[in-house]
């Protein structure tokens, strides 16, 4: 080493020379075992003390080799570690993991049946005609029925469709029959409270085909009401009218927090109202250019964000979108 220290000098010695010369003055052919051999030719009462004394040094040197090359090791390691930028040492900053926000965790868990039931994923326009979202439907200008769904306009013949149920009115008019589709999607309504948003999802549900009737639409939303509250749920068929459905019945579920005693959150009903359903309307079949002799229709459109605020006993639907993070944090990724 420099200065008769033990610190290597890296630009000098390499661990291979190292071991090179370690090799010379302790291996086979180094002096150190041509001594052993030759102590077998001196007298027995030497041999003892001198083959101690050799193997003194000898373990002596590869001391002084070993030390050598642990500092070796050592000096090239600080090298590198003062070469780097990187400080592997320091802890680590706590992951911000996000979660699902729970109306997306029932959009997920409802459309699995969906899948199972092959039915297929449609898509329609959240700006649309007067005429899909309403005249098609069978709800005329000047209905009464218009003023059930606060309608935002847009320019003259154009509005925020208020219900997917204008994927109905496109699919009927564009697509080929049998039809089995569901849609997802956003909607929009002129309303704000505890139990409205201007802004929430629905999930719609049509099909057309032969011999359709009421039990294919009982089955149908069981199986989607058991998934989108990831358990099995009491169900009732209230009596009602929508001018696209004939007849029609409004899907009510048993209370989620109160299991039909009545309570605040269902207004001490002991229900819950989910959404809306029907025979399809031979009008709207007729409307589309469907034969009405020949086929038959059922329907329904659930507002998802209700059945959010159900299953997981939210209060106030507003605090969906509020953007609350740590109300939000509270679901996790369920
Ligand atoms: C309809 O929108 C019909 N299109 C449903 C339908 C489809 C009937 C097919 C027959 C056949 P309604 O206006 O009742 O119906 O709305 C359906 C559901 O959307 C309501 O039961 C409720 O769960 C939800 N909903 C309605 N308005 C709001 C709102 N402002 N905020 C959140 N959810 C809402």
């Amino acid at each position: 080493g420099k200065n008769g220290s033990n610190s290597p000098d890296l630009n000098i010695f390499s661990n291979e020379i190292m071991e090179e010369i370690r090799i010379r003055f302790t291996g086979k052919k180094s002096p150190l075992q041509e001594w052993l051999k030759s102590l077998r030719n001196i007298p027995n009462e030497e041999r003892k003390s001198a083959g101690a004394k050799i193997n003194e040094l000898k373990s002596e040197i590869e001391n002084s080799f070993k030390s050598f090359s642990e500092n070796y090791r050592i000096q090239v390691e600080n090298k590198k570690l003062n070469s780097e930028t990187d400080d592997i040492t320091l802890p680590l900053t706590q992951l911000n993991l996000g979660s699902r926000h729970p109306v997306m965790t029932v959009m997920r868990d409802l459309m699995v049946p969906f899948q199972r039931m092959g039915f297929s994923v449609v898509d329609g326009p959240e700006m649309d005609n007067d005429f899909f979202n309403f005249e098609a439907l069978n709800v005329l200008k000047d209905h009464p029925a218009r003023e059930m769904q606060d309608t935002f306009f847009l320019a003259s013949e154009w509005v925020l469709r208020t219900h997917t149920s204008n994927v109905q009115s496109h699919a009927m008019k564009e697509r080929k029959l049998p039809l089995k589709i569901v849609c997802p999607g956003c909607v929009y309504r002129n309303e704000f409270d505890m139990t409205h948003l201007p802004a929430f999802r629905q999930i719609e549900c049509l099909v057309v085909d032969k011999g359709i009737h009421m039990g294919h639409l009982r089955h149908t939303i069981n199986e989607l009401l058991n998934a989108a509250f990831a358990r099995p749920v009491k169900l009732r068929f209230r009596s009602s009218y929508f001018p696209f459905t004939e007849p029609s019945a409004e899907v009510d579920v048993e209370c989620q927090q109160c299991f039909g005693k009545g309570c605040r959150s269902c207004k001490h009903t002991g229900w819950s109202e989910i959404g809306g359903c029907g025979v399809v309307n031979k009008k709207v079949l007729e409307s589309c250019g469907i034969d009405s002799s020949v086929y038959s229709g059922i329907a329904f459109g659930f507002g998802v964000d209700r059945i959010a605020k159900d299953r997981f006993a939210i209060s106030d639907l507003r605090s969906l979108i509020d953007g609350n993070v740590s109300f939000l944090k509270s679901f996790g990724l369920v």
